[in-house]
């Protein structure tokens, strides 16, 4: 990774991370618990994937930064609910994330539940409140499309698909398509709002670029699931080792680690490919994209 992406990616973090500070309720206002664990569970952690990507994108066409900001608070708070909805006993019942113990354990059950349907209402809420496009219909847009990514036909399908399936045997293509809505939704929508923000781009290369997002998205789980088996728990700040304890079906238990490997670099090619047709602008892009295969964590 060159020193220019480590610096651009660390000052992108710490822009997410005040703007998050700022834009998530205080946590002495009224119910203070509440906003106490919405804080604890998005605050201080995480590698910002989904901003940097919103911030790449944007950079490609055009956006202010102030509006991709905002875009970029949105997607992570709808991650960081997801996170702690997974965490939950009912789901993957995990103990551990972001390297301190998930918001069940530090508070409960209930308040947990309600961090995760906060979060995502307060990730809405900053769609409308904000003036994040050109026009209204663009805005709308955005909101559909982020509303669509989360949702039965995006993250929380591909996580009831997840659910249904463990213990059991998936093909190659249904473990692609339980990971395009799972964890690739979302990612595609950070790289679409990030760009929409801005108004450089025209139909043809918005949809090149919604290629390149559906290609990193599935290279992000890829990775995902080679950390899982070579990564330590206290390198990850997540249990490592989980999908083969709970025998769930992976690349990694399909393909094996080297192929899946290799299936990463296949997808950042093709991830590369589709930015063919931009200019030193989709730098970032690319940036982000080998930032996403060559992680450890
Ligand atoms: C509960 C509605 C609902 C959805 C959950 C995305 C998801 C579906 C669950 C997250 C659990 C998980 C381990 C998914 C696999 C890939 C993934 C999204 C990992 C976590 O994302 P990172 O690595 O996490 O970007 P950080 O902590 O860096 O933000």
């Amino acid at each position: 990774m060159s020193a220019d992406f480590q610096g651009w990616a660390r000052s992108h973090q710490a822009c997410i991370e005040t703007s998050l500070q700022t834009l998530l309720p205080a946590a002495n206002i009224a119910p203070e618990r509440l906003h106490e664990a919405m804080r604890y569970a998005v605050l201080g952690g995480g590698k910002r994937v989904r901003p940097l990507l919103a911030f790449a994108a944007g950079e490609l066409s055009g956006a202010s930064e102030e509006r991709v900001t905002i875009v970029a608070a949105a997607v992570e708070l709808i991650h960081a609910y997801s996170l702690v909805h997974d965490d939950l006993p009912c789901m993957d019942n995990d103990v551990l994330r972001r390297g301190k113990p998930t918001c069940h354990v530090e508070y409960d059950e209930a308040t947990a539940l309600l961090v995760g349907d906060s979060l995502q209402s307060l990730a809405f809420q900053l769609l409308a409140e904000y003036r994040l496009a050109d026009t209204p219909q663009i805005q709308l847009e955005m909101i559909m499309r982020l509303a669509q990514a989360a949702g039965s036909r995006g993250m929380a399908g591909g996580q009831a698909i997840d659910l249904a399936n463990v213990g059991k045997t998936l093909n190659l293509p249904e473990l692609e398509f339980m990971h395009i809505h799972k964890t690739g939704a979302l990612i595609r929508s950070a790289v679409m709002l990030g760009a929409r923000c801005g108004s450089s781009l025209n139909d043809a290369q918005l949809e090149s670029l919604d290629h390149f997002a559906k290609h990193i998205g599935l290279a992000f789980q890829v990775v995902d699931d080679v950390l899982d088996t070579e990564a330590t728990t206290a390198t990850l700040g997540k249990t490592a080792g989980k999908d083969a304890e709970h025998n769930k079906p992976t690349y990694v238990s399909i393909l094996g680690a080297s192929r899946a490997r290799e299936l990463a670099e296949e997808l950042r090619r093709d991830a590369y490919q589709a930015l063919e047709g931009f200019d030193a602008t989709a730098g970032r892009l690319r940036q982000v994209t080998d930032f996403i295969i060559q992680r450890e964590f």
